[in-house]
């Protein structure tokens, strides 16, 4: 039987009967009734068909998508190093020219020729960016097991010991093989064990410019990257593997590596490229590989096992949620989504929200590359999007969750990518625009490509990086941490500067706005998206100016810049209401006649989320305009699309619209049977935006006010949730019955004052530094 990816977007996967092993009969197998059904356990009762069934494990670096398989195991692998082509530069040289041009056409609202004149002499050379790819694949196979007689079978994926584990019995014969992917040792370890004597045999096999061989007892897969667009391959990457068997010789077999007659047999693998940093390609691929399997030559798989145990667990344990349990934790996970479990399994909505926690500490760890469209799991080498980082949403939506549910450590690489991107920012700025500063459009690769991309339409959007160093100072208020402020302030000035340079007075106004720009890929009613000054571009730089100014006056430093850049935020286009009563998408209202009001971008609503200019105490007319606007909008979009729409409707204090975007985030529609959020075929930050969302519902941070359950949905009437984040550097445990706040726990790692506001009543605390206090339903009075 052929399964079409499409048939598991449906949910209309054929029953166990048809599994593709012909005349099979695999019989599944609950978690033991013994067992107490893991909170955090991911389980299904067959193999995964396609690869958006298998399940991910990653050590930030090393990705693997384990398929379960019984006769014939799959390992799908990924290093997030692992990218086409090689250091460019795709600054069009004719931009600069152009440039003034280009904005006088946008101003006249002659947009045709403003596309056309841009697509031409402003987007880049090439015009698409590098792609991830998949590194290949690890078979295992075990030669004399027959598939026509399995019983028992159960493959999971236990979140909080971020193993995987594959169990069946064939003729009588038990079977159990885990894999885990460990960030201490970082190498991929897998261990296979019966109760009675097996054979098995393992090899490489990859779509990459690779060969396969075996070299001392190793497998070897080593390659160069794929040439791109016209960009040269730079990278040079090989995959290690050994066999280690009780003892038991180990033989070689064409290109397998064989294991005869043995009870227990582990694998190690490690993989690496020779990519360093952007500008450096000098890792020895070979080098590297044989040291980490040398590093462990003589640790034992328990050993192994601990140490990537303790690793995850120090991040992943920070963190417990509770949001009732309707009894349907028993049923595979497979089931639970078909079901449209996120209607009625408040327990499937908890176990999504730690699986984006999991998907976090598994793609993005200090060292590694910050999580990309598909968080590292990728497993075609010309991917939907490159599967690259996005700017003018996915890429910070990835990282939406990630200091409120408590995982700062995984912010380094988004750090770092920012670092590197303003390198090549600074180049796109001064050849492009004749700025100083730095500047990103919508996307950006491994090599840090900042200028515009893809086509004039959605590419040339001038905000990427300011968005990015926004959410660097949020990473900032949540730890409060000074020597961290001082690393990333340089980044955000030169943000800020680029667009004191390029700001554009608007004719018959005095205001600064943004020209070229689009609101991100949304046409306007002129059969265009280029525009000037469109609402979210303005709403990013007021935050950009006063993050900048409020850093630079912390630091004690550039009074004279804080100034300009005062004066330059003081100019920029309000935020407007339109004639229907939304939130103007554009400085012109527009947005009744735009072609497409439900598009699944709802850009202008960044000062609502993730930005904090819109609140619905604060500003309560820009909130309902925010919320008409979101009504126009509908509820139905992407994953991440969904992802948007929860946090904001969170935001909006609206616990039933949220609960039912949420219930359609995790439909089968859009999520998988592994809880992969579909965005055909797969996007990653669906589940990172729920992941947020979720904490949104719940509790919710904003300079010295803390709101509890401040969209808490009927269907979640008792629960609790403890590890969360909040800005200025406190942390909560919080627990509620019938609605009600029952007990909530604040420790605080700087002094902080802060107002708290629940259902029943406000209250305010003062917590000393290091202090920890618990305040029950009685410390509440009606507001
Ligand atoms: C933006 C979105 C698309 C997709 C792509 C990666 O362009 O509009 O839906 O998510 O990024």
């Amino acid at each position: 039987m052929r399964i079409d990816r499409r048939d598991v977007l449906r949910g209309g996967l054929p029953t166990i009967a048809g599994l593709g092993w012909p005349g099979s009969r695999v019989v599944a197998a609950a978690p033991d009734a013994a067992e107490p059904l893991s909170r955090s356990l991911l389980w299904y009762g067959q193999p995964a068909r396609v690869w958006e069934e298998a399940l991910p494990v990653g050590n930030g670096r090393l990705g693997a998508m384990i398929f379960g398989g019984v006769k014939r195991e799959r390992l799908q692998l990924n290093e997030d190093t692992l990218w086409s082509g090689g250091p460019y530069d795709p600054v069009n040289p004719r931009g600069r020219a152009s440039l003034k041009q280009v904005r006088a056409l946008i101003f006249a609202r002659r947009y045709a020729e403003a596309e056309a004149l841009a697509a031409q002499d402003i987007q880049s050379l090439p015009m698409r960016q590098m792609s991830y790819q998949s590194l290949g694949d690890l078979l295992i196979e075990l030669p004399l097991v027959n598939e026509t007689d399995v019983t028992a079978y159960r493959r999971s994926l236990d979140l909080d010991s971020a193993i995987a584990e594959t169990r069946f019995t064939a003729a009588g014969q038990d079977y159990i093989r885990t894999v885990f992917a460990s960030h201490p040792d970082q190498l991929l370890a897998i261990r296979m064990t019966s109760d009675a004597p097996f054979d098995l045999s393992i090899r490489l096999e990859t779509g990459q410019r690779g060969t396969a061989a075996i070299e001392d007892g190793a497998l070897l897969l080593s390659g160069v990257n794929n040439q791109d667009r016209g960009v040269a391959g730079a990278l040079k990457f090989q995959a290690r593997a050994i066999l280690r068997a009780d003892g038991a010789p180990v033989q070689a077999d064409g290109d397998a590596l064989v294991v005869r007659g043995v009870r227990a047999v582990e694998i190690m693998l490690a993989a690496a490229t020779s990519f360093r940093s952007p500008g450096d390609q000098s890792g020895d691929p070979g080098r590297l590989t044989a040291d980490r399997l040398a590093a462990v030559a003589v640790t034992d798989h328990a050993t192994l096992r601990d140490r990537h145990m303790a690793s995850h667990r120090a991040l992943f344990r920070r963190v417990t949620i509770d949001l009732g349990d309707a009894g349907k934790g028993g049923r595979p996970t497979d089931q639970r989504v078909r079901r449209g479990g996120g209607q009625e399994d408040p327990a499937l909505a908890a176990l999504y929200f730690q699986y984006g926690r999991y998907l976090m500490i598994c793609s993005s760890r200090p060292g590694s590359q910050p999580a990309n469209l598909q968080g590292i799991w990728n497993d075609s080498n010309r991917p939907p999007w490159g599967s690259k980082y996005t700017l003018n949403i996915n890429a910070e939506m990835n990282y939406w969750p990630v200091d409120s549910a408590a995982l700062s450590e995984c912010f380094d690489p988004f750090v770092t990518l920012v670092e590197q991107l303003a390198e090549s920012g600074r180049r796109t700025a001064r050849t492009l625009y004749g700025a100083r500063g730095w500047v990103a459009h919508h996307n950006t690769d491994l090599w840090r490509a900042s200028a515009p991309v893809d086509n004039v339409r959605t590419g040339l959007w001038p905000c990427g990086g300011a968005w990015l160093v926004c959410q660097l100072w949020d990473h900032w208020d949540f730890h409060r941490d000074d020597a961290y402020l001082a690393r990333i302030y340089p980044l955000m000035r030169d943000a800020a500067l680029f667009f004191v340079d390029t700001l554009q007075a608007e004719p018959g106004t005095d205001y600064l706005v943004t020209n070229p720009s689009n609101s991100p890929e949304n046409q306007h009613p002129y059969g265009s998206t280029l525009c000037a000054g469109p609402a979210m571009d303005s709403q990013i730089l007021r935050d950009l100016f006063d993050r900048t100014g409020d850093a630079a006056r912390r630091l004690g430093r550039d009074a004279a810049l804080r100034r300009a850049f005062a004066q330059t935020r003081a100019r920029l286009a309000p935020d407007r209401i339109g004639a229907a009563g939304q939130l103007q998408e554009w400085r012109q209202d527009w947005d009744m006649a735009a072609p497409e009001p439900q598009h699944r971008h709802v850009s202008h609503l960044y000062a609502l989320y993730p930005g904090q200019q819109i609140d619905r105490d604060a500003t309560p007319d820009l909130a309902r305009a925010a919320r008409r606007t979101l009504d126009l909008r509908g509820d139905d979009a992407t994953g991440w699309g969904l992802g948007w729409r929860l946090n904001l409707w969170a935001r909006l204090g609206d616990g039933e619209r949220a609960h039912a975007i949420l219930a359609r985030l995790l439909a089968p529609e859009r999520t998988y049977p592994n809880l992969f959020d579909a965005h055909p075929p797969f996007q990653i930050d669906g589940n990172f935006g729920g992941t947020a969302g979720i904490i949104e519902m719940l509790v919710q941070s904003r300079e010295e006010v803390t709101r509890l359950l401040p969209a808490l949905p009927r269907a979640w009437p008792s629960g609790s949730i403890a590890g969360i984040a909040q800005r200025g550097g406190v942390t909560i445990e919080l627990t509620w019955r019938e609605g009600q706040v029952e007990r909530l726990t604040l420790t605080a790692r700087h002094p902080i004052r802060r107002r708290i506001i629940a259902p029943a009543g406000v209250a305010t605390v003062a917590l000393r530094a290091g202090e920890r206090r618990t305040i029950g339903p009685a410390d509440f009075t009606a507001a």
